[in-house]
């Protein structure tokens, strides 16, 4: 067992058998509060509603039905990568690495890089790192099906995590950060989030981030405004969630999903779009919200990269650059580095 982390006192331990173990920090760090951050989010004078409050049962259900439709290019373009790298990432691998998610993922993807980790390794460790529990439940399907996997859930922030790997223990890892989850930052915090990955890097660490491509406005503009209205409806939750969890009266009929595609900033810009002068009761967040005809909430950034661009970007935080994959039309992106 390892005593690096035994010792690592800001985390519980709780083992649930020999292949599944999982930590969780004592205490929620001095984070606001989901009523507190609406609070001053909604309240200010542009207002908006952090994208990670998405991402309820409800959002992430509709998230898994949006990858599925058929202007949601994202999702399966970086599958149909995924596919390549099959053969082309264990080159740059070799026996002692552990695979490292930020994010618990669809299992689909991670599978595609676990085949050939418990391929060709004797015993395989992925370590998800994911702030919510759900890694827990969708666990025990992949032990079922790797019979030479043990995973190690880490439940906290993505820097958290990243923290608490830097000290256990010697092993390299390969740290993915899939689905162009990282488009969700402006081009600061993006960066900051980058040099926070590779501070925390051992020499000899990989990491491989899948980013999506500037391409065609109406691609674009297709994929957030599907025609099923799957996108709209998970845009729309997110109002459902606060009239639930903070006592609003939310009117989901007064409101519309509106996404267009920003060229200067490279970025699909969601809002929900107030369809009436209206005033609405947050109750647990002590706001009253008074919003016009075509008032906007911003709700999500979606930032597009050139290639260019991401090269210009690693490279800049420290990264050596190893490859990058891209599907036939070039609509995706996959990039892996590592740190020296
Ligand atoms: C999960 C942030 C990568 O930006 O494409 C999909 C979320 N929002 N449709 C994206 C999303 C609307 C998605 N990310």
């Amino acid at each position: 067992m390892n005593n690096a982390l035994q010792e690592n006192k800001k985390y519980k331990k709780f083992v649930v058998d020999s292949r599944l173990q999982y930590f969780k920090p004592h205490a929620t760090k001095i984070e606001k509060t989901f009523a507190e951050e609406i609070s001053s989010t909604l309240g200010s004078n542009s207002k908006s509603i952090h994208p990670k409050f998405f991402y309820d049962n409800k959002g992430s259900e509709l998230f898994k039905q949006i990858c599925s439709v058929s202007e949601y290019y994202p999702t399966r373009t970086e599958i149909s990568i995924l596919q390549k790298l099959q053969t082309e990432l264990p080159p740059f691998l070799d026996e002692d690495f552990r695979l490292v998610e930020l994010g618990s993922g669809s299992s689909v993807k991670t599978r595609l890089i676990l085949d050939f980790f418990t391929s060709s390794q004797k015993n395989t460790e992925y370590f998800p790192i994911d702030i919510s529990e759900i890694l827990t439940e969708s666990s025990e399907e992949l032990l079922n099906d790797y019979k030479n996997l043990t995973i190690t859930g880490i439940i906290d922030t993505y820097e958290g995590g990243l923290e608490f790997l830097k000290t256990y223990d010697d092993k390299k890892n390969l740290i993915i950060f899939l689905g162009s989850s990282f488009g969700n930052f402006s081009p600061i915090d993006g960066y900051k989030f980058l040099e926070k990955v590779y501070s925390t890097m051992k020499p000899g660490d990989l990491f491989l981030i899948g980013l999506d491509l500037v391409k065609d406005k109406t691609i674009l503009e297709s994929a957030y405004n599907d025609s099923e209205g799957i996108t709209a409806k998970f845009n729309l939750n997110v109002l459902s969630r606060i009239n639930d969890e903070l006592d609003a009266d939310f009117d989901l009929k007064n409101f519309s999903h509106y996404a267009i595609y920003n060229e200067k900033d490279q970025r699909i810009e969601m809002y929900l779009k107030s369809l009436a002068d209206q005033s609405i009761v947050v109750s647990k967040s002590d706001l009253e919200l008074k919003l016009q005809k075509d008032e906007l909430i911003h709700t999500e950034y979606s930032h597009k990269y050139r290639l260019s661009q991401i090269h210009d970007l690693l490279d800049d935080v420290g990264f050596e650059l190893k490859h990058t994959w891209l599907d036939d039309k070039k609509h995706f992106s996959l990039t892996l580095v590592s740190k020296n």
